[in-house]
């Protein structure tokens, strides 16, 4: 392995960033040595209405599973968010809104936000939702997504929040998983230009669900203006819900291990899973890795651009910059739109001084040379970041060059819907940088490789990359299934947490991401189960059979090579290939569009106990059929030379 460029830490970051190396080295020995004296002192930066005297109670033991943290404290996430800024910062921007067209646009201060969710909270009560209710949010990004996730929080309901490209299908079962009351919407999602009618999908998906329907009521937020088939009983105009309510409303006093939210994941298997995350630990882990991890500081104007139906958003749009008094900006629209400059426009027009993107976003701009940073200044910027997949070198010089003109660290940030908040990150002022490492873990993590056997690999190497004990933003179960929270996570190896990622360690202890070593896909930074996408493929009439994997794709990282096996007597062809991909978009989302749709009427590759072979199915997809492997074990060979013949992927 060549020695990877070192990229020190400017001199003029480091003298004004939070911590420096030997900060850092101390920190972290801290953290690791004394969990509860850190953690314990890293909590005061919350406001808590009942002050914790327990700070860590944990056991990954199979079959004992527990994680708590701060468990006897009781403290509001909205009023650690919102209350407690507005004696200094009532007139101060938190969210500089920015619509999908350009000209359209809106600053939401503290203290309009405060006002917002007092009212919807109290509107949400009107409505008869309260403590441990949950709560379907199916919203575009733009500013009343904040507000609704606030609103649960002041009076204690869960929010699960569903992204507004998931179709009505995704929408009813993750409803009906959780047993939502309410779901709040708009009648339009706007991005780059292209509308979905929220509120329309809504109906279809509490339609679908018939008399096992759990929701009481649908907000809707006029947005677009669009006009919607309104359910008199049911529906209820955010507007005028709003209207009749005070803006004051007493907070929910919640214990640091009460529920504040849910989000569903793509696991391996069919079913998306209920990531469950409570309030203290979250919390506190959201605010100190925003500050540390992005050198977040008074003034600054920050940029997140998630979408708030990831855990991206929760945590590094909502809760962490909010707890910290951060003014952001919220988009709405796409990096594309209407041109490839749309991003600089957006940092020049607001003055960003921190940046957060995916790589997809980045290799999307990349594509387009010089164009997408033409005429534009971006010397506001400061600090880059990037998160959702490895950044693979290019991309990463690409940004570091042409957004960050070559003076802005990029902290590349690893870390899952599962663990909360960023685990393994440089820290602008204290990393040194190698473009593609995610360099270090943050305090209070204790990352570990393991090969197959679960063994430990010490020193450089690579492996498994699990971690071996808790930190206070990790999930707390899945919602409904602590076994399946167990299984997943627990039981690969004894003792440890399993990421699903695979990680190599270099010689100065830096990680490498590797990818999933699961079956999980990574599209654009967005996680599909492929077990999810076969099953919405079997269900289509003309498929017999189905296997999804993942393919190396210049822009999206991965995409989605599918193999389909006719039923009898079903002729494939464009057309059908065409109905097919609809079909998965219909069904799933446009995030799961099959890139390439590989017929296999012979069958699909599989061991004689009937188990598809999907080891050789990846490599025929990634055109590297020369290197199948061990191929013994196959029924029948002839399946396979067929398959090569016929692929699609010949780059
Ligand atoms: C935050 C988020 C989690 C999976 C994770 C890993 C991949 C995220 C990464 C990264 C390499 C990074 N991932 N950040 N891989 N480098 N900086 O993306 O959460 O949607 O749950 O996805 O994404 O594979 O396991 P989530």
């Amino acid at each position: 392995m060549t020695q990877a460029t070192l990229y020190p830490v400017p001199d003029n970051v480091k003298n004004r960033c939070h911590v420096t190396n030997e900060q850092y080295l101390a920190l972290y020995q801290e953290s690791i040595e004394q969990p509860e004296q850190f953690w314990s002192k890293q909590a005061q930066r919350l406001s808590w209405s009942k002050p914790f005297t327990q700070v860590k109670d944990t056991s990954y033991e199979l079959g004992k599973v527990k994680i708590n943290w701060f468990a006897d404290g009781e403290l509001n996430a909205s009023v650690n968010c919102l209350d407690r800024h507005l004696p200094e910062r009532a007139d101060q921007v938190a969210f500089y809104w920015e619509g999908d067209e350009p000209g359209v646009q809106k600053e939401v201060t503290y203290q309009a936000l405060y006002d917002e969710v007092c009212q919807l909270a109290n509107g949400m009560k009107a409505l008869g939702v309260g403590k441990g209710d949950r709560v379907t949010i199916y919203l575009p990004m733009i500013p009343q997504a904040a507000v609704a996730l606030l609103a649960c929080a002041r009076i204690g309901a869960v929010h699960s929040v569903v992204f507004a490209g998931f179709s009505p299908d995704a929408l009813g079962s993750r409803i009906i998983d959780c047993d939502s009351k309410l779901v709040v919407t708009t009648d339009q999602a706007l991005r780059g230009s292209r509308a979905t009618n929220l509120k329309d999908n809504t109906d279809i998906a509490l339609a679908h669900l018939g008399d096992t329907n759990p929701v009481k009521n649908v907000i809707v937020i006029k947005h677009v203006g669009k006009s919607i088939d309104f359910h008199q009983g049911r529906d209820v105009w955010y507007h005028e819900l709003l209207a009749q309510q005070p803006k004051a409303c007493t907070p929910e006093p919640m214990n640091a291990e009460d529920p504040l939210f849910i989000l569903y994941t793509s696991g391996s298997t069919g079913k998306p899973k209920g990531v469950l995350h409570t309030t203290g630990g979250y919390l506190v882990y959201a605010s100190m890795t925003h500050q540390y991890v992005f050198d977040y500081q008074d003034g600054d104007i920050y940029w997140c651009a998630a979408d708030v139906g990831w855990v991206t958003g929760h945590s590094y749009i909502v809760y962490g910059p909010l707890a910290n008094g951060a003014s952001s900006v919220m988009f709405e629209g796409v990096p594309t739109y209407p041109s490839v400059k749309r991003i600089a426009q957006i940092v020049d027009k607001y003055q960003v001084n921190i940046l957060y993107t995916a790589p997809t976003a980045i290799r999307a701009l990349m594509a387009h040379g010089e164009a997408p940073v033409e005429g534009a200044d971006l010397s506001s910027l400061r600090i880059l970041g990037s998160v959702g997949e490895p950044i693979n070198p290019e991309a990463w010089h690409w940004y570091h060059d042409k957004i960050g003109k070559g003076n802005c660290p990029i902290v590349d940030t690893w870390w899952q819907t599962e663990t909360g908040g960023i685990l393994i990150t440089p820290l602008p002022g204290a990393t040194a940088l190698k473009p593609g490492s995610a360099t270090r873990p943050f305090f209070g993590v204790k990352p570990a490789l393991v090969d197959n056997e679960g063994n430990i690999v010490e020193g450089q190497g690579e492996g498994n990359l699990v971690i071996t004990d808790s930190w206070p933003g990790q999930m707390r179960t899945l919602y409904g299934d602590h076994d399946r929270f167990e299984q997943t996570y627990f039981s690969t190896y004894a003792g440890v947490y399993f990421t699903g990622d695979g990680a190599r360690r270099d010689e100065d202890g830096y990680y490498w991401l590797t990818g999933r070593v699961d079956d999980v896909l990574n599209i654009s930074g967005h996680r599909l189960g492929t077990a999810e996408i076969e099953s919405c493929l079997v269900a289509h009439e003309a498929i017999a059979e189905a296997a999804v994997v993942g393919y190396p794709h210049d822009i999206k990282g991965q995409g989605i090579y599918v193999y389909v096996t006719p039923r009898v007597g079903v002729e494939p062809s464009e057309d059908l290939t065409k109905a097919i991909r609809a079909w998965v978009r219909e069904e799933i989302s446009p995030i799961a569009t099959p890139d390439l749709v590989q017929w296999a009427p012979a069958g699909l590759p599989k061991t004689r106990s009937g188990k598809i072979m999907r080891r050789i199915l990846r490599k025929i997809a990634a055109n590297e059929h020369d290197q199948l492997g061990d191929i013994s074990t196959l029924a029948d060979p002839s399946v396979v030379e067929m398959l090569v013949n016929n692929r699609l992927n010949r780059k």
